[in-house]
């Protein structure tokens, strides 16, 4: 079975996980959708709720509301491919 993270190397792995831990605040492993506003309002001040609950939900593949490590990795590598 090949790695779901095929085509991220493992040093871009680790940056991914840097910036995972630092959005997830409360170190609870998964990102919340307070811990996902709160950076995105560090990114983008004016971003709305409106659009920060429609990244979490694309986000949030599985839809139990968080997202985990795996989902992350998932969307950064799909901002990749399309930058
Ligand atoms: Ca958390
Ligand atoms: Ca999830």
């Amino acid at each position: 079975m090949p790695p779901k993270t095929q085509s991220i190397r493992p040093n871009e792995l680790a940056i991914i996980r840097q910036v995972f831990d630092n959005i997830d605040t409360d170190n609870s492993g998964t990102i919340e959708v307070a811990e996902l506003a709160a950076a995105m309002k560090q990114i983008v001040p004016d971003a709305t709720d409106e659009e920060i609950d429609e990244i979490f939900a694309q986000t949030d593949l599985d839809r139990n509301g968080t997202i985990e490590f795996e989902e992350f990795v998932k969307i950064i590598q799909t901002w990749l491919e399309d930058a």
